[in-house]
């Protein structure tokens, strides 16, 4: 892999919001590679969810990877974090240089297809602290990232587009005042990998 990463980026001009996109933040090459790795070497789970007493498969497999004294919940599963691995490890090294951040974990969501999806939701558990900083890369199939806020009604819903080795920073307030969503598709689409790197304080 060569060392490189790209940082021309662009940030949106939206309000209580502080997101950044980079295209192409990862070359095609080490995209294609990263890819391919994390699907076979990670270890993929499927999880149960319980909505309104109902309970089903969670749409889509996660892991969650991590300094191994943090944990995390959400929508009721803890998560115990499996140890860093080579290719998450030289990720986050990427990001953490190019964002100034450090991050203890990231959560590995893995869209099969079309019908796989995350629901609205803001990433604001109280474990990732009064502003969390999420910075989110994404490999394989391009799929929407949907966004609104919670109040201003009169706004557009945003729609970014998270292509093949794309980085997407959210920080500041933006899990206060927005939600997102990957929203199911009925067009097939091919499998697509996201990591989500968060700070656990
Ligand atoms: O797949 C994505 O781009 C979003 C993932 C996400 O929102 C999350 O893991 O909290
Ligand atoms: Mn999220």
């Amino acid at each position: 892999m060569n060392n490189s990463t790209q940082s021309s980026y662009i940030k949106y001009d939206l309000p209580n919001a502080d997101i950044i996109l980079y295209n192409s933040f990862f070359t095609k090459a080490d995209s294609d590679l990263l890819y391919k790795n994390l699907i076979e070497k990670i270890n993929w789970e499927q999880h149960e969810i319980t909505i309104f007493g109902k309970t089903m498969n969670q749409p889509r497999l996660t892991a969650f990877y991590g300094d191994n004294n943090k944990d995390y919940s959400y929508s009721g599963i803890r998560l115990k974090p499996t140890e860093w691995n080579e290719d998450l490890i030289l990720i986050k090294s990427r990001i953490e240089k190019i964002t100034n951040e450090s991050f203890s974990s990231v959560l590995l969501n893995y869209y099969r297809d079309g019908r796989d999806s995350m629901g609205w939701h803001a990433d604001d558990e109280k474990e990732l602290g009064k502003n969390p900083v999420i910075a989110s890369v994404s490999f394989g199939a391009t799929r929407p990232f949907q966004l609104k806020h919670n109040t201003i009604k009169d706004l557009k819903k945003v729609d970014i587009e998270l292509t093949h080795g794309s980085l997407l920073l959210m920080k500041g307030t933006t899990q206060h005042h927005w939600k997102h969503q990957i929203p199911k598709s009925a067009k097939p689409i091919e499998p697509r990998i996201n990591l989500t790197f968060r700070l656990i304080v």
